[in-house]
């Protein structure tokens, strides 16, 4: 395999001169590589198989304590106006930042291996895709992108066929020659995960970790695709995308936007616990959407693997992600059994004897045993469950959700797309292990996209309401969700899991228009009769655990609101400004 395209030529020919690796190899996904990159990581020590008749073709990797998260702090958007990259992002001049990080590039990949990944995200071939190319001196990364995204001989003609494809820089840093013994190499001090949205460049150093190295998704899926996405009239979103079957054999496709370790695998991989309903996942954490030539939003799941969130999954609460990674599974920061299998918290009731925790030390009761963002990497076709559409789906509803303890109802329903709109812009959500920094702080989080969006996210409201500028009517519904409720007890009210599906069936209801809503400041709930809790022991007044809304938390939700809102000076869309008159409004109505 090899590039004759000039531009790509070029593009490697200066970055081999500024890194100089010992060596460039170009990836294809044959299984030969695969073994290879897996021989040079337990030569390494960075990979350790596990017990093949406990988990065949599976292998655990423990990071460098310091690197085991998305680094929100060190992600930089380079636009050329700092208005550009808008009050929520990382905004850094673009000419300083590329001299800043060629001095860390520079002789960064001495002594190494630079491995040369074309790769696509979306269908190679189809008019949607994005491809890109990332060099990495890092093994684990070409390993995990070889799973994540599609690779290979195909790609790589597409791309020297048309010249076009997003250049994504990766190195874990510092001259590495003859420092066998780091397993995991990585160089925090000088971390950074950088985009330049204009010239549709990423570039990153310092980390080997999920979202800051595996550049196909977050990097480009999410950011690099936002823009994009706005210059071409369509969504680049961090959502699930869900196919559900009804008892009556209705299909419908769902998707949401939870932030980061708030349950999009989980709904996406959902074990339908009412009877006559099915789920099928097609996506759990990106989606691209478009409207369709019915006028109708149509998705994608430009991705190929999941790199879904480890502790919480059980037999229990996701049997899908189970026996997703039952086999042919890369684990990251998990526990190691005595017996060779992989383990972490709410994995089983009972913690194992002879744990050896997620930094190789036995385990003692203190602390987790498995990072809190430990992670699997596993291809979408080890999923049971998974829908056979890969080339788009009629969206029927969005999910918006977060982790509320407070005051955000299980469920809501928008009263326009424009309300959806502004539901989604004021989402907030409790803080989790998925970036670094404190866990359980409330913090807005528009459409799960803080950390995503690749411009100003002001201007991205205006793009979402501009999508209902034609027939607004084929346009899906709006949802807001929450399964997060905490009661007095401070455990959460609502199940969740499989039983999510009572949620989603009271929607369907809705869009089929068999039941009606209560109207309330925040949009419209259940009637108590329309809600199917058949069999479930949710407790007393569990109805007003999960739907009560109090007032003076609405006024301080009003006014927490404003202050978001006011960061975004005159970007703000108007539609939104009189959206949150309009909540005002309701909330005194209400009073
Ligand atoms: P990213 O991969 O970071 O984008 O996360 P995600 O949104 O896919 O989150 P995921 O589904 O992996 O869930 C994260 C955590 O939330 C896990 O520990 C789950 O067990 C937990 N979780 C997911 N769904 C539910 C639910 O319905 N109820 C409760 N209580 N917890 C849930
Ligand atoms: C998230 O944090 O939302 C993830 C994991 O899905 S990462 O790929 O690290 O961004
Ligand atoms: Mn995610």
């Amino acid at each position: 395999m090899k590039f004759t395209n000039q531009k790509v030529v070029n593009w490697l020919d200066e970055w081999i001169a500024l890194m100089q690796p010992e060596r460039s190899v170009i990836l294809d996904d044959s299984q030969e590589t695969r073994d290879q990159l897996v021989s040079a990581l337990m030569e390494r020590g960075t990979l350790r198989a596990l017990n093949p008749d406990l988990r065949p073709g599976s292998y655990l990797a423990c990071s460098d304590p310091r690197d085991v998260a998305r680094l929100e702090s060190r992600t930089l958007i380079c636009s050329h106006s700092e208005e550009d990259a808008g009050p929520t992002n990382n905004w850094r001049d673009p000419a300083e930042t590329r001299e800043m990080m060629r001095g860390f590039y520079k002789g960064s990949m001495v002594g190494r291996t630079m491995y040369v990944i074309p790769f696509s995200m979306g269908e190679v071939g189809s008019p949607f895709a994005l491809y890109g190319i990332e060099i990495t001196d890092s093994a684990y990364v070409a390993l995990s992108m070889m799973t994540m995204a599609t690779v290979g001989e195909e790609v790589l003609k597409a791309i020297d066929a048309s010249g076009s494809f997003v250049p994504a820089v990766h190195s874990v840093g510092y001259p590495l020659a003859g420092r066998e013994d780091i397993a995991w190499p990585c160089n925090p001090e000088d971390t950074y995960i950088v985009h330049f949205p204009e010239t549709r460049e990423i570039w990153s150093y310092g980390s080997g970790y999920g979202g800051n190295a595996l550049l196909g998704k977050k990097c480009l899926a999410l950011r690099i695709a936002s823009v994009a996405a706005r210059d071409d009239g369509w969504l680049a979103e961090h959502m699930l995308i869900l196919k559900l079957t009804s008892p009556k054999n209705e299909v419908y496709y769902v998707t949401g936007a939870f932030p980061s370790a708030c349950g999009k695998t989980n709904l996406a991989m959902l074990v339908p616990t009412r009877p006559g309903w099915k789920a099928e996942t097609v996506g759990d954490d990106i989606a691209w959407l478009r409207r369709g030539e019915d006028g109708r939003l149509w998705a994608v799941n430009p991705e190929m693997g999941f790199f879904g969130v480890a502790p919480g999954t059980s037999v229990k609460t996701n049997p899908v992600a189970m026996a997703t990674i039952a086999k042919n599974t890369i684990f990251t920061n998990c526990a190691l059994t005595a017996d060779g299998d992989i383990w972490w918290e709410g994995m089983t009731e009972e913690v194992p004897e002879g744990l050896t925790d997620w930094q190789g030390k036995p385990y003692t009761g203190d602390g987790p045993a498995a990072h809190p963002n430990a992670r699997f990497t596993v291809s979408i076709y080890e999923a049971p469950n998974l829908a056979p559409e890969r080339d788009g789906v009629p969206i029927s509803a969005i999910l918006f959700g977060g982790r509320r303890s407070t005051l955000v109802p299980l469920v809501t329903e928008a009263r326009s797309w424009e309300h959806g709109v502004f539901l989604g812009s004021v989402m907030a959500s409790e803080t989790t292990a998925a970036a670094e920094g404190a866990v359980g702080r409330v913090r807005r989080d528009p459409f799960a996209m803080l950390p995503f969006c690749g411009y100003n996210m002001a201007d991205y409201f205006g793009h979402w309401l501009s999508m209902a500028e034609e027939d607004p009517q084929a346009l899906p519904k709006i949802y807001l969700v929450n399964w997060f409720r905490r009661g007095a007890d401070g455990r959460f009210v609502w199940p969740g899991y499989g039983e999510n599906v009572r949620v989603l069936s009271w929607i369907i209801d809705r869009l089929e228009g068999r039941v009606e809503g209560i109207d309330t400041p925040l949009g419209r709930i259940p009637k108590v009769k329309d809600l199917d809790v058949d069999g479930l022991e949710l407790g007393d007044d569990a109805f007003d655990h999960l739907f009560s809304m109090n007032v003076n938390e609405l006024k301080e939700e009003v006014e927490s609101i404003r202050e978001h809102y006011a960061r975004f000076g005159d970007h703000l869309p108007k539609g939104l400004a009189a959206e949150l008159e309009e909540f005002e409004r309701a909330v005194h109505a209400d009073s």
